[in-house]
């Protein structure tokens, strides 16, 4: 916050009077003539980008426009920090593209044709359609749509967001994402408790001796971790890098390992087995804070439990997995200090084995040898890595979504996690696999939110991956489905959404198709009804969820909203009202977020409006000043307390039965990609894979409109690595096809040493208006894991000849 602000009485107008806002004046520096003070009001805001960094900033307005933002002191100052896309919101908030006035449709759908309409005819006309088929087809066969846009809890996309509460009042179904899915379905069956919160907090990648980077690129995508990496690697950490391209993180760390694509779980095995091999696994780990000592029946596939010895009702609470001491007794963990681990046991006829010992049967199937065979990594590397994240502990696993966008991806991260439990690098401070989200604790009133009646009794999932079926066939999972009409705020599925054609082509069938979102999104381009909202520094808000560090991040209404745009919050409100639900939705944003507060966690931890208000952010960690760590003590989430490293009871996330093959899923497992892979049938006709970058100017689309970065990334390269490019004969500056046979994407080649042969990538988050010809996202695949339903974005074979 800036340094000498004092408190002045008044703001651009009633409502804002509220916030608190704070004058500023230049510092004068010795030899610069002073300037004449500037009269400005600073308020709290915060970046609601989906790095996750939760960013708070100052807001600095002069007669009501906003000028520039800076950094904010955050609560923990550790989280100080502003990026180049934090900088430029003055460019978004007065971008030329930001829409100020609601659109219906005039022509064919996607021809660009609209007419301006007033809120009262959009909303009227909206919800007389939406009851319309409501009304045919039943609640659900409406759909609402959200993703990365503004995870907000008070009028974002967040879980605490009123937008949660109209889905469960109107009883639409959900349009499932399918995206980074794989990581949280690993961590949330092997860990119980979902990718973003399997992490512990960034400022406790101090306390690690290694740190693998591991199918993650913070440098661009986690900006607020960065530093903490590079601040442990100059403390003497063991900094790695695991990526098939060469890239930033790649350039700092002590250890560069160029992996084959998708083939990170064969690494972790192979890992593994060396460990085993040389006795550094954790025993005490393994034995106390994972399944290890339970007996798995050869019939079942489950875990011996007291109702098979008739000490428990079946089913019951009290029917708990039983272990084995070396006597041959069997007893709950809590009776045993010292199980058995390994071995097997025979019982009623049947032979029992420990789930340690499968583990070790799945391991011994992946010496080294076998595991740099699959990787390309030579099996000394392994072995080293192998050293550095067994003994050179507490490790700690950066890893995002590199491998998880393939469809082998819930496998490799399957193998990761084992990794890290079989030694011991989970629940300690220093160690850890994931992403840390609000630092372990919500403290928020969730219940409160969807505290509504709704028309349905479960409301119905539609996966992305399936929109053709559920939209143009009518049909779900081999069975009859309606959707014909979508709300879609805080996402952009026609330009994110992979295999594009078929999702314009979807979206073309929609009986009503409403946007709300700040600028023509390229799906706004085939609505009936486009809403404008407002930019976030328009409306109060809080960030409470999808934040890396440990605060609670407070939004004021620092700008009037932009010509008739509406913040989220009233326009969900207009719509409940219009549908015949606004008696659940009396609320203000002040009510909403006190409402949110209103528990004991949030009052232990001084968590209250006028705190949030006039500090802006808030500390809300329940571990007070110590780095929150998670499944500290190897304590888990789950109903044994334990990690599962073998799942006797594998839930399949893709609901597409007919591919369901459980044993594949009760271990670690590993095979390779679907398109990438080496005997992939893909890459007869097309060679070559193609890797979606995240861009270091723009969260997805979001940022696309910012005149000033445009000027630093002016367009979208294929970039291709020496080798390659001489062998096909492209040049930088050549123009490129990048094709399949789902389609292609035109653009200018950029050279680059990063890649390597075999190896094409491309940033992501360029809209179709702004590329040459084609759009990236025509080229991925919807074909998903038959057990966990992922966008593969990266297992992508294409071609590329010069356009
Ligand atoms: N080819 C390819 N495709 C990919 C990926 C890839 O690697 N390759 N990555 C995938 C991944 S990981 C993800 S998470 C998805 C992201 O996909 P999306 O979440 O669809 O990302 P955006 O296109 O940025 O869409 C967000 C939209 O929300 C709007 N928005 C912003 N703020 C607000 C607000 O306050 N209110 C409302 N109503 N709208 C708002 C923005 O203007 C924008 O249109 O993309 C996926 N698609
Ligand atoms: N600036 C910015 N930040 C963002 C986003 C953004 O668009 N811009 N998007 C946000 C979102 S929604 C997401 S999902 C996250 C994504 O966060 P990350 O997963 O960190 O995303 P990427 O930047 O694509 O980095 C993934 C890395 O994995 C590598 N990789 C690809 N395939 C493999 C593989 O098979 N094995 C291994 N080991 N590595 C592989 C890639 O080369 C890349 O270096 O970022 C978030 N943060
Ligand atoms: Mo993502």
């Amino acid at each position: 916050m800036t340094g000498t602000a004092a408190l002045v009485a008044t703001a651009g107008t009633a409502s804002l009077t509220s916030c608190a806002p704070k004058k500023t004046e230049q510092a004068e520096k010795p030899g610069v003539p002073a300037l004449e003070p500037v009269e400005e009001d600073v308020y709290p805001g915060s970046c609601r980008s989906f790095c996750n960094g939760g960013c708070s900033l100052n807001l600095h307005v002069r007669d009501g426009k906003l000028v520039r933002t800076s950094m904010r002191e955050m609560d923990d100052p550790v989280y100080n920090r502003i990026c180049q896309k934090g900088y430029t919101h003055p460019y978004r908030v007065y971008s030329a593209e930001r829409l100020t006035a609601p659109l219906k449709r005039t022509g064919e759908r996607g021809s660009g044709s609209w007419e301006q309409i007033s809120w009262d005819e959009a909303i009227a006309e909206i919800a007389e359609k939406w009851k319309a088929i409501a009304d045919e087809y039943g609640p659900g066969a409406m759909a609402a749509a959200g993703l990365t846009g503004n995870f907000g809890g008070v009028g974002g996309n967040g879980t605490s967001s009123i937008y949660a509460r109209f889905k469960k009042a109107t009883g639409v179904s959900t349009l499932a994402n399918a995206v980074d899915a794989a990581t949280k379905y690993v961590c949330s069956r092997m860990m119980g408790a979902s990718f973003f919160n399997t992490a512990n907090e960034p400022k406790d990648l101090a306390n690690a001796k290694t740190i693998f980077i591991w199918g993650a690129n913070p440098a661009v995508s986690q900006m607020q971790i960065m530093h903490f990496i590079t601040e442990a690697h100059q403390n003497g950490a063991n900094v790695v890098t695991i990526d098939p391209l060469y890239n930033a993180n790649a350039a700092l760390s002590d250890k560069y390992v160029p992996i084959r694509s998708a083939t990170d779980g064969a690494l972790a095995l192979g890992m593994m087995n060396i460990v085993l091999q040389q006795g550094w696994e954790d025993v005490d780990f393994i034995t106390n804070h994972t399944v290890a000592p339970f007996l798995v029946k050869p019939d079942t596939h489950k875990f011996l439990r007291l109702s098979d010895l008739g000490k428990a009702e079946a089913g019951s609470d009290a029917d708990v997995p039983v272990v084995m001491d070396a006597e041959g007794n069997f007893n709950t963990p809590d009776s045993i200090a010292q199980p058995v681990i390994e071995g097997t046991v025979d019982l009623d006829g049947q032979t029992l084995t420990t789930a340690y010992s499968l583990l070790r049967d799945r391991i011994a199937e992946w010496p080294a040898s076998r595991a740099s065979e699959a990787t390309g990594i030579p099996e000394a590397d392994i072995e080293e890595l192998a050293r550095l994240y067994a003994c050179e502990t507490p490790s700690t696993i950066h890893t995002c979504f590199g491998a998880d966008h393939y469809y082998n991806g819930h496998w490799n991260y399957s193998c990761m996690v084992a990794l890290a439990l079989l030694t011991g690098n989970v629940g300690v401070s220093g160690a850890g696999i994931g992403v840390c989200n609000a630092a372990g604790t919500n403290a928020l009133n969730m219940k409160a939110v969807t505290d509504v009646p709704s028309p349905v009794e479960k409301a119905k999932s539609i996966q992305a991956l399936r929109l053709e079926d559920a939209i143009v066939n009518h049909t779900y999972n081999d069975e009859p489905c309606e959707l014909r009409g979508m709300y879609v705020a805080y996402v952009n599925p026609v330009a994110n959404v992979a295999d594009r054609t078929k999702t314009i082509e979807a979206f073309k069938a929609l009986d009503l198709l409403v946007v709300t979102d700040m600028t023509m999104s390229e799906t706004a381009e085939y609505a009936d009804y486009v809403l404008p909202c407002c930019h976030w520094f328009e409306c109060e808000d809080i960030m409470s969820t999808m934040v890396m560090h440990s605060c609670l991040v407070y939004q004021a209404p620092a700008l009037e909203p932009l010509g008739e745009s509406k913040p989220d919050f009233e326009i969900i409100k207009l719509l409940a009202d219009a549908l015949g639900y606004g008696e659940h939705f009396q609320f203000t944003t002040k009510e909403w977020i006190e409402m949110l507060l209103d528990t004991d966690d949030a009052r232990s931890m001084n968590l209250s409006y006028e705190a949030l208000k006039e500090k802006g952010t808030l500390k809300r960690i329940p571990t007070k000043d110590k780095p929150y760590v998670f499944a500290e003590g190897g304590v888990f989430p789950t109903p044994t307390k334990r990690a599962a490293f073998y799942l006797e009871d594998p839930k399949a996330s893709n609901d597409y039965k007919p591919d369901w093959d459980f044993e594949k899923e009760y271990l670690p497992y590993w095979e390779e990609a679907l398109e990438v892979g080496v005997n992939s049938p893909a890459r007869e006709k097309f060679p070559l894979q193609l890797i979606s970058e995240h861009s270091r100017f723009r969260t997805h689309v979001q940022w696309y409109d910012v005149e000033a970065l445009l000027e630093v990334d002016a367009e979208q390269y294929v970039y291709i690595g020496p080798e390659d490019a001489a062998s096909y004969g492209i040049a930088t500056g050549d123009k490129v096809k990048v094709h399949n046979d789902r389609g292609y994407l035109i653009a200018h080649a950029l050279i680059r040493p990063n890649n390597p042969p075999g190896i094409l990538s491309a940033v992501k988050g360029w809209t179709a208006s702004q590329s040459i010809d084609g759009h990236l996202s025509n080229l991925g695949t919807v074909q998903s894991n038959g057990f966990c339903a992922n966008q593969p974005f990266n297992d992508c074979a294409v071609a590329i000849e010069k356009a």
